[in-house]
């Protein structure tokens, strides 16, 4: 069965999911994710050195690495302009894709105050004054509505052309970042005119200088961020901020007693709605109708899942790399999907099954699926017919192909910032940041990692999260987690109090037991926070924030350090770019497409870190690449003075 890549067992960590690999009955016609990377061996060394180029149709070009064939390119671009180009692109592309999901929230927000979205409402007024007092909305003595559409209008007025940087990047990062960013000329002014940019300068014959290619890339990754920061700001407009909330992760919350409806995606405007919906009587009635006895089970893959754990605790069934297996449980009634990280397999994988692949969103359609468009000015009916599909398929459900692993894990989620601040203030009302701060400066915490990112093909799924994150705890390192690094540890029940228990450093542990106990939640904190999906990396900046403001210091002097061990998407690439940009020690556990440059590798992993702090560690042993991220901390820390 397997080639390179070997046993099944060096597929995944996750049990669940090597349960659904070895017991699945999806026939011998059912192909993984994994079985066609082995078909892809070996892939192209120059694509994954970054060495060609296909930007025009005299190409493709290719360098040779080993310099005994071609230098350059035939427009005469050389391997540095080529990886640097090539790079940008993948940046622009993921800030595309934060951007347009930012931009459909804030479309989104407007129509509802415009009344002409009548199933979205503001949810969260305390959120609407805080973002609008940031952005320097006047607030004082007006109605919640009248300050939430000026928020929504700023917003969208973010992605037009602008004089002046964003404003979701001058009201959220600290001056000295904002210094940096003007001096090199990174500051961006119009998110849809960064993407344009990078568009523009890396198409044939326009920037061939791979350090101002690298610039423009940071400047659209700044841009990135402005979007990531929007989007996580809207939904909580729209839909509450996070607070903790108890859940669980895995596949075994897949249930053969009920009607299963899997929301894989990102962005919330739907599954938020089907969330709201899925508890009306009629649509549980209907469900036990069927025949299934448990009613109607939601759960949740991918961002779309971590938006809808954090709001709602619907349970996760998995994420990225995995989400055949969801399929393969032979358990899943409906699969709906909006945009992103959603890879056309799963309706392969239907075709072996019964489950009924829906997309909604008109830019994310798949062969094999049925599409219902999701409409914002009807959510909820188009949220309801949704779900009846889902239910109306559970009789075509073929006991003989069930394979439902008995595994979760409970889950304790919901950490926005806002929730971070409640439960530190039960610690200090007057002054919610002086237990971390303090805490940090006696080393209790000896710094913060915020784990990101996707579960990639090329590494076990979840062991580079799993190994490193031991090292790190035991070392009194406090974890931060989003996208599906959240999902590994959540899967792999590192967000619960008996976590902390087991695997944080007496300091640690101590401290999360502090605020757990003043919080009334019973016991320690998780030594993992859940901060949400991709886009609310946000969250953790903002956190990062308010402590190096307190301190009266940059981000770039924070003992606070980011790793995304098995990044795979665009969105990552752009997000691991504008942390560096906020000034962090970024890890990655595997190599991006740059290494045929020697300019552009030194540039990412040093000379960038004299102009803003920050820089990419590339290491693909975890245990390595856990011990460089405390020598990253612990450099930090003394160059505090602590
Ligand atoms: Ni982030 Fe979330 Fe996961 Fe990676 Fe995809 S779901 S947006 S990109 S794969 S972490
Ligand atoms: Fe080749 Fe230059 Fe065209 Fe790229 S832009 S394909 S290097 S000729």
């Amino acid at each position: 069965m397997s080639t390179k890549g070997g046993e099944l067992v060096n597929r995944s960590i996750d049990q669940a999911v090597l349960d659904v690999l070895n017991g699945h009955k999806g026939g011998c016609k059912m192909k993984t994710v994994w079985d066609r990377y082995e078909a892809q061996q070996p892939q192209c060394g120059f694509g994954e050195l970054g060495v060609c180029c296909r930007h025009c149709m005299q190409g493709p070009c290719r360098i040779d690495p080993f310099g005994e064939g071609p230098s350059r390119g035939i427009c005469g671009a050389d391997a540095d302009t080529i990886v640097a180009r090539g790079l940008a692109r993948m940046v622009a592309g993921g800030t595309a894709s934060h951007s347009g999901h930012a931009r459909h929230v804030a479309h989104v927000l407007k129509k509802a105050l415009l009344g002409e979205a009548p199933d979205y409402a503001v949810k969260d007024k305390g959120k609407v004054e805080e973002v609008a007092t940031r952005l320097g909305i006047q607030t004082l003595g007006r109605n919640v509505k009248d300050i939430a559409l000026d928020v929504a209008n700023k917003a969208l007025a973010e992605f037009g052309d602008n004089d002046e940087t964003l404003a979701w990047v001058t009201a959220t990062m600290t001056k000295g970042r904002l210094e940096a960013f003007s001096r090199l000329g990174i500051a961006p002014t119009s998110i849809d005119g960064s993407v344009a940019e990078v568009m523009h300068r890396t198409t044939y014959g326009v920037d061939a200088e791979p350090v101002n290619i690298l610039f423009g890339a940071l400047k659209c990754a700044l841009a990135d961020y402005a979007a990531c920061h929007i989007a996580a700001d809207l939904s909580d407009i729209l839909f509450g901020a996070p607070q903790p909330v108890l859940s669980r992760a895995n596949l075994g919350v897949i249930r053969q007693d009920a009607v299963n409806i899997a929301l894989h995606g990102h962005n919330p405007l739907l599954s938020d709605i089907i969330a709201q919906v899925a508890s009306e009587p009629e649509l549980i009635e209907a469900a036990k109708q069927a025949g299934a006895s448990g009613g109607l089970n939601l759960v949740g893959i991918c961002c779309t899942g971590n938006e809808v754990m954090m709001r709602h605790g619907i349970p996760l069934a998995t994420s990225s790399v995995s989400q055949e297996t969801a399929v393969m449980t032979g358990a899943l009634d409906a699969l709906v999907v909006d945009y992103q990280c959603i890879m056309p397999a799963v309706a392969t994988a239907a075709e072996c099954f019964h489950t009924k692949i829906i997309t909604t969103m008109p830019i994310a359609k798949m062969p094999g699926a049925e599409h219902i468009e999701f409409s914002d000015s009807k959510a909820a009916d188009c949220a309801r017919t949704i779900l009846r599909k889902g239910i109306a398929n559970f009789k075509n459900r073929c006991p003989d192909k069930l394979c439902i692993p008995s595994r979760s894990t409970a889950v304790v989620a919901g950490f926005s910032a806002e929730a971070i601040i409640a439960a530190l203030s039960k610690v200090n009302a007057e002054d919610p940041l002086k237990p971390l701060v303090d805490n940090i400066a006696t080393g209790n915490i000896r710094g913060i990692c915020l784990f990101a990112g996707c579960n990639s093909v090329k590494t076990p799924q979840d062991r580079n999260y799993i190994e490193m994150i031991k090292l790190l705890l035991a070392e009194n390192v406090l974890i931060l987690a989003t996208g599906c690094a959240a999902s590994a540890y959540a899967r792999h029940g590192f967000m619960t109090s008996e976590a902390t228990k087991q695997y944080a450093g007496a300091g640690l542990a101590a401290v999360l037991t502090a605020v757990g106990e003043a919080a009334g939640l019973g016991g320690p904190l998780p030594p993992v926070l859940h901060m949400g999906s991709c886009v609310d990396n946000a969250r953790p900046v903002d956190v990062a924030v308010a402590v190096a403001e307190r301190l009266g210091v940059d981000l770039s002097q924070l003992p606070v350090v980011a790793s995304a061990p098995e990044a795979v998407t665009e969105k990552a690439v752009a997000i691991g770019a504008w942390a560096v940009a906020a000034g962090l020690p970024v890890h990655l556990g595997l190599a991006p497409p740059v290494l045929g440059s020697v300019v552009v590798t030194k540039i990412l992993t040093s000379a960038v870190s004299d102009l803003l702090g920050g820089y990419f560690l590339v290491e693909p042993d975890p245990i390595k690449a856990a011990k460089g991220l405390l020598a990253a901390l612990d450099q930090r820390r003394a160059g505090l003075g602590l």
